[in-house]
């Protein structure tokens, strides 16, 4: 198939899964066309079956806002029809999913009438907080009724989104995914982990984009607590806007020495794999990609029990769920795995089974590929 990809092609969940879909798929032998305003962060290298195409936005003096929406609509419209594309996949609803429809509209109206279904794939905060504006609200509806098919990548979310959006089309939940053959341990981890620990510390990791939503500084609260009982690092990979309060935080706790800022990585693998826990404190997660990402390097994720979180981690199987905000209990599991070798070994066994068991790449992406093509059935 021919694939068109929309995405935010920045830090943060939606993008990455864009990403890791495309290149997947690319290997699995599709043509994929990522159409946004930068190349995603996660497409590093050269593929020889993917191909990039910018959206520029025209800068106007009378434009105080300049559509970026209408840019990306004529783009995915030229791509279409230049390179025959069979459909368009769009991740994360606003405006994505309406310049889709909008590109649809323009071909299906201008000879030679060409048909571009599609695929709206519905992540998180576009659905639980930018789509209850009420300012988005209609539109983004709308966009997700006319979208030839609609996908969530949690149970929660889908939920979610029938209820509160009131929507009635169908949503096939497919979850968001690993690749298990690059996310694993590193063999050497014992020796590569000595670049930002001693031997007897333990490996703390949080990796997000930084927004209120991940509660950074209950990140660092936590770390503090399991420091003062074991000698811990913490690694900080991401970015955002609250990056300065955790280390104003960190700085103010005397701890900042231990607490490795080491921004946006684009091989978080790398990291993940040499580290012992992840702690995921945030307000909200219709998923956690990060938390799967780190079982996958039998890392044991440390997290609320929010959203759709409960249907990756298991509760004291391979993982910990707490309340928002409770600090302390999320020390005390962490203080507990940690100085305990055996459990944490076990765990973080347990964590990379559960990947392997329901959320690798090889069993998610072929999913994709079943749900594309009945698209394309009933569009015929
Ligand atoms: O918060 C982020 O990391 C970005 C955000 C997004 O919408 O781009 O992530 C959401 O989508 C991810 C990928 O599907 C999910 O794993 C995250 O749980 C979800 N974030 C929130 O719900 C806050």
């Amino acid at each position: 198939m021919k694939i068109g990809i929309t995405c935010y092609p920045t830090y943060g969940g939606s993008g990455v899964v864009a990403t890791e879909l495309g290149l997947e798929l690319a290997d699995r032998g599709h043509e994929i066309h990522f159409i946004s305003y930068s190349q995603p962060i996660r497409l590093t290298g050269t593929y020889p079956n993917i191909h990039f195409h910018e959206v520029e936005v025209t800068r106007y003096p009378l434009f105080e806002y300049p559509p970026y929406d209408l840019a990306l609509a004529t783009r995915m419209a030229e791509v279409a029809q230049l390179y025959e594309l069979d459909l368009l996949h769009v991740h994360y609803a606003i405006p994505h999913s309406v310049s889709a429809m909008l590109a649809r509209q323009m071909l299906a109206a201008t000879p030679p009438r060409k048909k571009l279904p599609f695929v709206t794939t519905l992540h998180g905060t576009d659905i639980t907080l930018v789509g209850l504006d009420r300012s988005y609200l209609p539109i983004t509806r709308y966009s997700i009724e006319q979208s030839d098919g609609v996908t969530a990548i949690s149970q929660y979310l889908r939920e979610r989104t029938q209820r509160v959006f009131d929507i009635k089309n169908h949503i096939e939940v497919i979850y968001n995914f690993v690749n298990c053959n690059l996310y694993k341990r590193d063999p050497a981890w014992r020796d590569k982990r000595l670049e930002y620990a001693t031997p007897d510390e333990r490996i703390l990791v949080h990796l997000s984009n930084f927004r209120p939503v991940k509660r950074i500084t209950d990140v660092i609260e936590i770390f503090d607590r399991v420091q003062k009982k074991i000698p811990a690092k913490l690694l900080l990979i991401g970015d955002g806007p609250d990056r300065s309060q955790a280390e104003w935080l960190a700085v103010q706790k005397g701890i900042h020495e231990k607490v490795l800022f080491l921004g946006k990585q684009d091989q978080v693998q790398e990291k993940l794999s040499i580290s012992d826990a992840m702690l995921v404190p945030s307000e909200l997660e219709t998923f956690g990609l990060a938390a799967l990402e780190a079982m996958a390097c039998e890392v044991v994720p440390i997290a609320t029990r929010v959203g759709g979180v409960p249907e990756v981690i298991e509760h004291e199987v391979n993982g910990y769920l707490a309340d928002v905000g409770d600090v302390e209990t999320m020390a005390r599991y962490a203080i507990d795995l940690l100085g305990d070798e055996s459990r944490l070994r076990t765990m973080g066994k347990q964590a990379r089974l559960r990947a392997e068991s329901k959320f690798c790449a090889s069993e998610i992406v072929p999913h994709y590929e079943q749900f594309y093509r009945r698209v394309l059935e009933r569009d015929s």
